[in-house]
C-alpha cells in the first residue's frame, strides 16, 4: 500500500496524524463529549447536502459494537478521481484536513458542529470507518483504520438509490469513553431538525431490544421549526401569548426567531449560528435584545402603559418569562470567547435588530390584547427586580462588626487558593458533622444545608434571597449578581462545589433542588466545571477483617464471589446497604467519599442548554404528568442526568 502513494499523500498523512496527536485540539476533549461529537461532525455533512437542497432524510444508527451509521439521501459524495490528488474525491474528502466543502464552492457550509473539523478528523480518530456512496447506478465503497485507506475506492454492486454512508467505530486508544448516550445523540438531533425544519432525522439504537423487541427509536422532524421547537421548550410552562415568528434574509444572513412569554421568572434565550449553540450569546444575541426593549419601550410609552410605575424599566425586566431562539445563518461566522461560542460579527448585530424590530412591531399592532399583557409582566418584573435589590443587598452585606461576612455553619478550610480549596455541600446537619470529623481541613470546607432547599425553578427572586440554605451558599462561595444578573465568578473562593448527599429518593430529590439552583442562578460555575456531585458507596462487603466498598451491583456480587472463595460459600460474607451519609463513620466517608485519592466525583455538564432548560421545568415546575413519565422512563438509571 505505501508504495502507491506520493509525496502529496505524506503530507496527508501527517495532516491526519496530528489529528491523532492532539484530538482534543479538533475535537475538545477526548471524553464523552469528544466522543458524540464525533457523530455531529458526520451528521453536518448531511445537514448540509439537506441545506443545499438535495437530500430530505438522514438515518443516524448505533450499531450493537457502539460504532454509529449515519445515511443520507443526498447526491452522494463524488467518487470521480480527482485530478490534482490522483485518487477519488471521496478518499480526499475522508482524508485531507478540511477537504469537506472544497468540491461546491457555490453554497458556503452553513452547519459545522462546534469545531467544524470535518469529517476527516472523524476518521482519523476511528479504528475503522467505511464510506459507501451510491450513486449513478452504482454502489462504492472505501474502508479506513485510523484515517488510512486500506483500498482504492471501489464499486462493489449496483444500487437505484443516491446517497451517502458513513459508519465508523471510535479508536478506543483515543477515547476515554466508548459507549454512546442515547438521550445526548437523541436531544442534538431534536435540535437539529428545529433548526433545519423539513428535513427528517431518526435515531435508532440496535445495541439492545426493549421490553417490546423493538429497538430505541426515535423521528424527528419539524414542519414549524422554532415555532415548535419553542412549544417544546415550553410544554411543560404556561404560555402567556402565543408565539411571536419571524424569518427572514439580508445581506446574506438568515435570520430565525420564534418567542413567548410564559408564567415563570426565568429568562430563557437560545441562540445559534450556523447550528452551533452560542452559549455565550454575541452580536445576534445583542441585536434581540436591543430590538426586544425598544420596541416594546417604545410601544408602552406610546399607549401610556409605564405612567403608574414607581422605578425604571431596565432591558432585564423585559426578558423574565421569555422562552427565545435566536437562529442565524451566516457565511463567514466568527466565533470568540472562553469557550469559542461567542458571535463576534459586528455586521449582525444592525440586521437582526431591524428584522425583529420590525416584526414585533407588527406583531403589537396586530395583536394589542397580547401586548398588554407582556406589557404588565414587564411591570411586575420590574417591581420584584426592585424587591429582589433589597433582599440580594442583604445577602452580600459583610457582618457589620467586621466579621468575615461568611455563614456560621461554614467550616471553612484553611488554604485560601480557590484552585486548591472545595466546598462540600452537605445534606443534614448530622452528616455535615461527620463530614467536618473526616475532612482534610487543609483544603475542603464543609457547608451542611438543613432539609430541602428552595425550589427556585418556582420562586420570585426576592424569595430566593430570603431563604437561609441559599443565602449561605452565596456567602459561602463569594459569588453574587450584579444588577444585571452577571456572576462576579472572580470571587469564587473554591473551584470544586461538591454536592454530596444521601444515595436514596430523598437525596437525590435535594441533588436536583441544588442543581436546579446552580443552572437558574449560577449557571456559569456549570459551565466552567466547577459543580460535581460526591458519590458515596452503596454497599460495604465484608468477610472478617477483609472488607471491600461496592458502587453498584456489579461490584457486589464480585466482592461476594471473591470472599466466598473457592468453596462458594456466601454464608460468611456480610453485605451492608448504606442508604445515608449517616451509616458511615467519619473515617469510612472520607476513604469511600472524600478522599481525592480513591473517590469517585461526577462532575456536572450541560450537553444542550435547551434541553437542560427544558427537563428543569419539567422536573421542578407544577405540570404533573410529563414530569412522572420522564422518572418512570428513566428510572432504571437511577442518577440523575443534566
Ligand atoms: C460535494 C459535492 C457533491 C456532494 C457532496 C459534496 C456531499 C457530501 C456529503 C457528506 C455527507 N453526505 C454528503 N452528500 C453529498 C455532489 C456534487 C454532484 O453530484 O454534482
Amino acid at each position: 500500500m505505501e508504495s502507491n502513494y506520493g509525496a502529496d499523500s505524506i503530507q496527508v498523512l501527517e495532516g491526519l496524524e496530528a489529528v491523532r496527536k492532539r484530538p482534543a485540539m479538533y475535537i475538545g476533549d477526548i471524553g464523552f463529549k469528544g466522543l458524540h461529537h464525533l457523530v455531529y461532525e458526520v451528521v453536518d455533512n448531511s445537514i448540509d447536502e439537506a441545506l443545499a437542497g438535495y437530500c430530505k432524510n438522514i438515518e443516524v444508527t448505533i450499531n450493537p459494537d457502539n460504532s454509529v451509521t449515519v445515511r443520507d439521501d443526498g447526491r452522494g459524495i463524488p467518487v470521480a478521481m480527482h485530478l490534482k490528488e490522483k485518487r477519488s474525491a471521496l478518499e480526499v474528502v475522508m482524508t485531507v484536513l478540511h477537504a469537506g466543502g472544497k468540491f461546491d464552492k457555490d453554497s458556503y457550509k452553513v452547519s459545522g458542529g462546534l469545531h467544524g473539523v470535518g469529517v476527516s478528523c472523524v476518521n482519523a480518530l476511528s479504528i475503522l470507518l467505511k464510506a459507501e456512496v451510491e450513486r449513478d447506478g452504482h454502489l462504492y465503497v472505501q474502508e479506513y483504520s485510523q484515517g488510512k485507506p486500506l483500498y482504492a475506492v471501489k464499486e462493489i454492486g449496483k444500487s437505484d438509490r443516491r446517497g451517502t454512508t458513513v459508519t465508523f467505530k471510535p479508536d478506543a486508544e483515543i477515547f476515554t469513553v466508548t459507549k454512546y448516550n442515547y438521550d445526548t445523540l437523541a436531544a442534538r438531533l431534536r435540535e437539529l431538525s428545529y433548526l433545519n425544519r423539513g428535513i427528517r432525522i431518526t435515531l435508532t439504537d440496535q445495541r439492545e431490544q426493549q421490553d417490546n423487541g423493538e429497538f430505541l427509536f426515535d423521528e424527528f422532524y419539524s414542519e414549524g421549526g422554532l415555532t415548535e421547537f419553542v412549544a417544546y421548550l415550553d410544554s411543560t410552562r404556561q404560555a402567556i401569548t402565543n408565539t411571536v415568528y419571524m424569518e427572514k434574509e439580508r445581506d446574506m444572513i438568515q435570520v430565525e426567531v420564534a418567542f413567548q412569554y410564559n408564567t415563570t421568572f426565568n429568562e430563557n434565550v437560545h441562540s445559534y449560528v450556523n447550528n452551533i449553540n452560542t452559549i455565550e450569546g454575541g452580536t445576534h444575541v445583542a441585536g434581540f435584545r436591543r430590538a426586544l426593549t425598544r420596541t416594546f419601550k417604545s410601544y408602552g410609552d406610546k399607549n401610556n402603559m409605564f405612567t403608574k410605575m414607581k422605578v425604571e424599566v431596565t432591558g432585564d425586566d423585559f426578558r423574565e418569562g421569555l422562552t427565545a431562539l435566536v437562529s442565524i445563518k451566516v457565511p463567514e461566522p466568527q466565533f470568540e470567547g472562553q469557550t469559542k461560542t461567542k458571535l463576534g460579527n459586528s455586521e449582525v448585530l444592525g440586521v437582526v435588530d431591524t428584522i425583529v424590530g420590525e416584526a414585533l412591531n407588527n406583531f403589537l399592532e396586530e395583536n394589542p390584547k397580547e401586548a398588554k399583557i407582556i406589557i404588565e409582566k414587564v411591570c411586575l418584573a420590574a417591581s420584584a427586580r426592585h424587591a429582589a435589590r433589597k433582599a440580594r443587598e442583604m445577602v452580600q452585606r459583610k457582618n457589620a462588626l467586621g466579621g468575615s461576612g461568611l455563614p456560621g455553619k461554614l467550616a471553612d478550610c484553611s488554604s485560601k487558593d480557590p484552585e486548591l480549596s472545595e466546598l462540600f455541600l452537605v445534606e443534614g446537619d448530622s452528616a455535615g458533622g461527620t463530614a467536618k470529623q473526616g475532612r482534610n481541613r487543609e483544603f475542603q470546607a464543609i457547608l451542611p444545608l438543613r432539609g430541602k432547599i428552595l425550589n427556585v425553578e418556582k420562586a420570585m427572586e426576592h424569595k430566593i434571597y430570603d431563604n437561609e440554605e441559599i443565602k449561605n451558599i452565596f456567602q459561602a462561595l463569594g459569588v453574587f449578581h450584579n444588577e444585571n444578573k452577571e456572576l462576579n465568578t472572580d470571587k469564587l473562593r473554591y473551584k470544586k462545589v461538591v454536592i454530596m448527599c444521601d444515595a436514596d429518593v430523598d437525596g437525590s430529590h435535594i441533588v436536583t433542588l441544588i442543581l436546579t439552583f446552580f443552572f437558574r442562578q449560577m449557571k456559569a460555575l456549570i459551565e466552567s466545571g466547577c459543580i460535581y456531585v460526591a458519590a458515596p458507596p452503596l454497599y460495604l462487603v465484608k468477610r472478617g477483617k477483609q472488607f471491600q466498598y461496592c458502587w453498584n451491583e456489579e461490584d457486589r456480587e464480585a466482592a461476594v464471589r471473591r470472599f466466598a472463595g473457592e468453596s462458594g460459600d456466601t454464608s460468611k460474607v456480610d453485605i451492608q446497604r448504606y442508604k445515608g451519609l449517616g451509616e458511615m463513620n467519619a473515617e469510612q466517608l472520607w476513604e469511600t467519599t472524600m478522599d481525592p485519592q480513591v473517590r469517585t466525583l461526577r462532575q456536572v455538564t450541560i450537553d444542550s442548554a435547551a434541553e437542560a432548560d427544558r427537563i428543569f421545568a419539567m422536573l421542578m415546575g407544577d405540570d404533573v404528568p410529563p414530569r412522572r413519565e420522564f422518572i418512570e422512563s428513566h428510572a432504571k438509571y437511577a442518577k440523575i442526568d443534566v
